[in-house]
């Protein structure tokens, strides 16, 4: 039984930290009313939407640093964010969007929501767990920055996967099925099974099996990746910046075609991408990548852009069932470092 539904990912180019909020707010609608115009059922934004990425900036200035962040629980309803989400709703859209969340009780988390356009209300909230960088800033004036350690904390909600309940139609809702269906009946059949991540937590399978094992169909991340960092990862000193962009990319494609394979989910991935203040370079390469790990759509260019595809549920089905038919073929009893041990032990040294 086909579950087809048209998802976008909105890659938004370059945001300067100059760059006055309200235009990159009509950009975000913009690229919203782009994907609604092709049918587009859902929208995913990137990492830290909003703003430019400033993470890579040094500053103690605390006005500096909560002109970042959106305050309160809800950027539904915070005056920064709110006709984004308002248009969402007039247009009956979802969409899944990042943003710097400081909470009421003062507390940072790099932070993405999903909000049911249908029902005009935040459905789930993920923040991040994977913070890369460091706290302090490097000693070499000329490197990037990526100071996530410092203006985050880790994210307290684990990766929770939820049902979208407007996307598939004629889903089987709770109550629905006939009296005698088992369980085994109706998996595969209701709304869509939906997770989320952000940027860096994309690099790390354990984040996608937990995802996984609650059945995702559809994972959803937004990102701000640098095409050239030689002094975090993924781009060596020897390479040039052009070496080091396409290593980034490939990275990327690597990392969410091969979880997706892995997972037998849809993903789609939002870059925020472009030259921040005509120096900083994030890579482009927005995408939505199928249950056998291939790019369905993707990102021509790191500008504004809309990259969107139909794609059928139905086609997870054959992973989760076959080759990655986790309740037949997993070995929990072979995985336990996985949960007992962060760091890597390596074994004693030989003779
Ligand atoms: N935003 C974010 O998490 N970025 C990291 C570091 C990029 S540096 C090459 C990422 O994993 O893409």
């Amino acid at each position: 039984m086909p579950r087809k539904i048209k998802v976008a990912a909105a890659q938004v180019g370059a945001v300067h930290k100059w760059t006055d909020r309200a235009s990159t707010l009509k950009r975000l609608i913009g690229l919203l009313h782009a994907a609604h115009s092709q049918g587009a059922q859902l929208v995913v934004y990137p990492e830290c939407t909003f703003t430019t990425f400033f993470p890579r900036y040094v500053t103690d200035d605390a006005a500096e640093i909560d002109a970042w962040f959106e305050h309160g629980d809800d950027p539904s309803q915070s005056a920064n964010t709110k006709p984004l989400f308002d248009e969402a709703r007039a247009l009956a859209v979802d969409i899944s969007v990042g943003y710097a969340e400081r909470t009421t009780d003062g507390t940072s988390y790099n932070t993405c929501v999903y909000y049911s356009g249908a029902q005009g209300r935040v459905l789930s909230k993920y923040r991040k767990v994977h913070l890369p960088g460091t706290r302090e800033p490097y000693p070499d004036k000329d490197a990037v920055n990526q100071l996530e350690k410092k203006y985050f904390v880790p994210g307290n909600l684990g990766f929770r996967a939820f049902r979208a309940p407007s996307l598939v139609p004629d889903a089987l809702k709770k109550g629905s099925q006939p009296a005698e269906s088992t369980a085994a009946e109706t998996v595969g059949k209701g709304d869509a099974i939906v997770g989320m991540m952000i940027c860096n937590d994309r690099r790390w399978p354990e984040a996608w099996r937990v995802l996984g094992l609650q059945g995702v169909e559809l994972v959803l991340c937004g990102f701000n990746t640098n095409s050239y960092a030689p002094q975090l990862w993924g781009s060596r000193k020897d390479m040039t910046v052009e070496e080091a962009e396409k290593e980034s990319l490939f990275h990327h494609a690597l990392m969410m075609q091969s979880n997706s394979y892995m997972n037998s989910c849809f993903s789609i991935s939002a870059a925020r991408a472009g030259y921040d203040d005509h120096k900083f370079g994030l890579i482009g390469g927005s995408s939505i990548v199928d249950p056998q790990g291939h790019i369905v759509a993707e990102a021509k260019s790191t500008s504004d852009e809309i990259v969107l595809a139909e794609i059928d549920l139905e086609d997870c089905r054959q992973g989760k069932e076959k080759t990655f038919d986790f309740a037949r073929h997993r070995r929990t009893e072979a995985y336990d470092l996985i949960v007992q041990q962060t760091g890597v032990e390596e074994p004693p040294l030989l003779d």
